[in-house]
């Protein structure tokens, strides 16, 4: 149960990369948000909810605890507190936004021939103990640095010889000299939830919440393409449809030989895709965007 017995609390970033995000996904889900007084919480105006706004570290403590039914956070994040003691909160679902990867890096023009490279040295990082876990598989005993933030100017400052830092697009690691050797951990954001049960009435809203959250993720980069082919092309062009599962296929009027074709493309459907299906014998091809799916 959340912080109030009749309302369903979700945990969220409240400033930082998750926090837009994941107010967007609760807008798509239908999820009407409204500032409140109150600068801890956002309240939702069409169902019970109200929405936890914190900062990413305490949410997976916050949802472990039952204080939220639900939250929105880091793998990473999760990872990093994952050996405290008892059940954590549960990664239910991955919502396909804040991707970013764990890696380790060490200065630009040093050698490094694998993990016994790291041997003896110091690494910051932000993730001891992901960082910790990656080393002792590899039976590399190493000095791990604790850093909270600017992990990155660690080697410059002589306090550390490598960095362990979560990577997005690089251009941080490039800015500092630094090169990536080694991916510890990818990560995106996660709904996850608490280990507990909620109390029967909320349950079934929080189900409900989820479902849609899945489907606003699916719905995302998904696509719906119609088409007009040759009976005889048909397997081929079922083939050509980027994760799509059975087509729906149905006969066109005054035609034996054509039917039209309606499937769902889970992955994006680029102009090359459309030029095989052409090619396929294909005619007619309509690609469309799809607000929502469940
Ligand atoms: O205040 P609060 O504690 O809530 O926020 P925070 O400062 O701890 O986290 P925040 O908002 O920076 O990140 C929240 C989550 O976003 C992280 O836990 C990751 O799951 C995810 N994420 C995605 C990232 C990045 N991308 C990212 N690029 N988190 C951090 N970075 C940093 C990284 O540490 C490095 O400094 O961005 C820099 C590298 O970026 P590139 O693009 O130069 O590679
Ligand atoms: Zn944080």
């Amino acid at each position: 149960m959340g912080a109030h017995p009749d309302r369903l609390t979700i945990a969220l970033q409240k400033n930082g990369r998750l926090a837009a995000s994941s107010l967007e996904l609760m807008r798509e889900a239908g999820l009407q948000t409204m500032k409140s007084a109150n600068d801890l919480f956002y309240r939702v105006e069409n169902y019970p909810i109200d929405i936890l706004r914190v900062r990413d570290d305490d949410i997976p403590t916050l949802v472990r605890d039952g204080v939220a039914d639900l939250g929105i956070v880091g793998r990473n994040v999760l990872a990093e507190q994952q050996d405290r003691a008892g059940p954590g909160a549960e990664p239910i679902m991955a919502l396909g936004f804040g991707h970013c990867v764990l890696k380790i890096a060490v200065p630009e023009g040093q050698p490094y021939e694998g993990p016994v490279a790291l041997n003896g040295k110091r690494i910051a990082t932000s993730h001891p103990n992901v960082l910790m876990r990656f080393l002792a598989e590899r039976k590399v005993e190493a000095d791990v640095v604790t850093m909270q933030g600017a992990v990155e100017v660690a080697p410059r400052l002589k306090l550390a010889h490598a960095v362990c830092d979560l990577v997005a697009t690089g251009a941080t690691l490039e800015a500092n000299g630094l090169r990536a050797v080694e991916t510890v951990l990818e990560s995106e954001a996660v709904l996850v939830r608490a280990p507990h049960q909620p109390p029967h009435q909320l349950e079934q809203l929080a189900r409900s919440i989820e479902q849609r959250f899945r489907g606003v993720t699916a719905s995302r980069g998904a696509k719906y393409v119609m088409m007009n082919a040759p009976k005889s092309a048909l397997d081929r062009i079922t083939r050509i449809l980027p994760g799509a599962a059975a087509p729906t296929v149905t006969p066109l009027a005054g035609r034996d030989d054509m039917v039209a074709v309606h499937a769902v493309c889970q992955e994006s459907v680029f102009w090359e895709t459309l030029e095989r299906l052409k090619a396929a014998g294909a005619s007619a091809i309509l690609v469309l965007p799809i607000e929502k799916m469940m």
